[in-house]
């Protein structure tokens, strides 16, 4: 028996030992541990905007507060259990003095944790202020954004612009966004620029984000919606002001027609109309109007597919039309018998139509 119990009191080292190698080889470069959490896509750590950079700093003053109360609480506890452990022979002597009942030590302690307390709450409610309410600013651009399982729709209502799943925004200006959702509760997210706050039935939400720099910056639904939730991603890209000007007049315009001479893309559009697809699809001037999935009048301009989960390339596209479930899991047009009959010529075609939508 006694060596079963010495063999596992050994063995306790085990985990503890486990960790350290873990923690150490988790930091690479050992000169800027932080960067592991930094260099991340979906960082709250690399902050590129005032909304985030607020939200960062509250974190730190929380974790510094709470560590702080780790330490002091845990020393205590530490130079308790060493100071009064029992040594053998000790069971005669009477227990130390007890403090029970020390007014000075309870207030003190009662003092300190309000003290503590009031440390994170202050700069918390003014943060939940600066964030809540719109600031003042005859520059702000407002977009609306609309959830679906499992995608985004992005309007500009007063450029009569619509998008989906990928959207500019100009460096530099707030943005307002009106958070609605289409079924169920989803959250908006973009971790480098701020967030996040959940898209309600029947509720406005809205908040406000700016974009310090140029960039691609990534976006996630952050509330479980179903089945691809996880696959619920979209970017934003900040451009400078006439870039922006550039892209929101490109995707006011309606789509180009195919030129005759593109045969696998005339064939492409001919599907796209006998297939169905224009029952859930809006392309603007090619007479497709359905809303029930994502607009596709400037697809092939976009760099990502299904919702952000894959690079928009020829190959990943053919797999989406092939076997769309497969693709996305639970997603809403993997349903369509149509969808799901289409032939390998056909799918061809109906790629090379999407990718012709510049
Ligand atoms: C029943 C409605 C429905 C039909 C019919 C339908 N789709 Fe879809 N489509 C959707 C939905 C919903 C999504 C979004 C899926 C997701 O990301 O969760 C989608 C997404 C897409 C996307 C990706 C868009 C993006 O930005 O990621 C493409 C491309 C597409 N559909 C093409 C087609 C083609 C081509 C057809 C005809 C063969 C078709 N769809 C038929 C509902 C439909
Ligand atoms: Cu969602």
């Amino acid at each position: 028996m006694f060596s079963v119990f010495s063999t596992l009191r050994n063995l306790c080292w085990l985990p503890a030992l486990l960790l350290f190698a873990l923690l150490v080889s988790g930091c690479g470069q050992m000169d800027d541990p932080m960067s592991w959490f930094r260099d991340a896509n979906q960082s709250t750590f690399d902050v590129k905007g005032p909304v985030a950079e607020q939200q960062l700093h509250l974190f730190y003053i929380t974790v510094w507060v709470t560590l702080f109360i780790f330490i002091a609480v845990g020393g205590v506890l530490a130079y308790a259990t060493f100071r009064f452990r029992q040594r053998s022979g000790d069971s005669e002597k009477p227990p130390p003095a007890q403090t029970h009942g020390h007014p000075l030590i309870e207030i003190g302690l009662i003092a300190a944790a309000v003290f503590l307390l009031v440390i994170i709450a202050v700069p918390t409610v003014r943060a939940i202020y600066d964030i809540y309410e719109l600031p003042e600013d005859d520059d702000m651009l407002v977009i609306d954004v609309i959830a679906y399982q499992w995608w985004w729709a992005f309007e500009y209502p007063d450029k009569d612009v619509t998008t989906a799943n990928e959207f500019a925004i100009p460096v530099g200006r707030k943005v307002k966004f009106n958070l609605r959702t289409f079924d169920v509760i989803h959250s908006f997210w973009v971790p480098k620029l701020g967030g996040k706050i959940d898209m309600i039935p029947n509720r406005d939400n809205w908040m406000w984000l700016q974009a310090d720099e140029p960039g691609q910056y990534w976006g996630q639904c952050a509330e479980f919606c179903g089945e691809s939730h996880a696959n619920m991603k979209f970017r934003v890209f900040a451009y400078e002001e006439d870039e922006f000007q550039d892209w929101i007049e490109h995707q006011r315009s309606e789509a180009a027609d195919p030129p005759e001479e593109e045969q696998m893309v005339v064939e492409g559009k001919e599907l796209f109309r006998s297939r169905g697809c224009v029952a859930c699809h809006t392309i603007r001037g090619h007479d497709a109007a359905g809303l029930a999935g994502p607009d596709l009048t400037h697809f092939g301009s976009r760099r990502t597919l299904g919702a952000a989960m894959a690079d928009n390339t020829e190959e990943n596209l053919f797999e989406w039309l092939r076997d769309p479930d497969g693709f996305k899991p639970g997603n809403l047009m993997a349903l369509d018998t149509q969808v799901q009959n289409l032939t390998d010529e056909e799918i061809d075609a109906l790629v090379a139509y999407l990718k012709s939508l510049n």
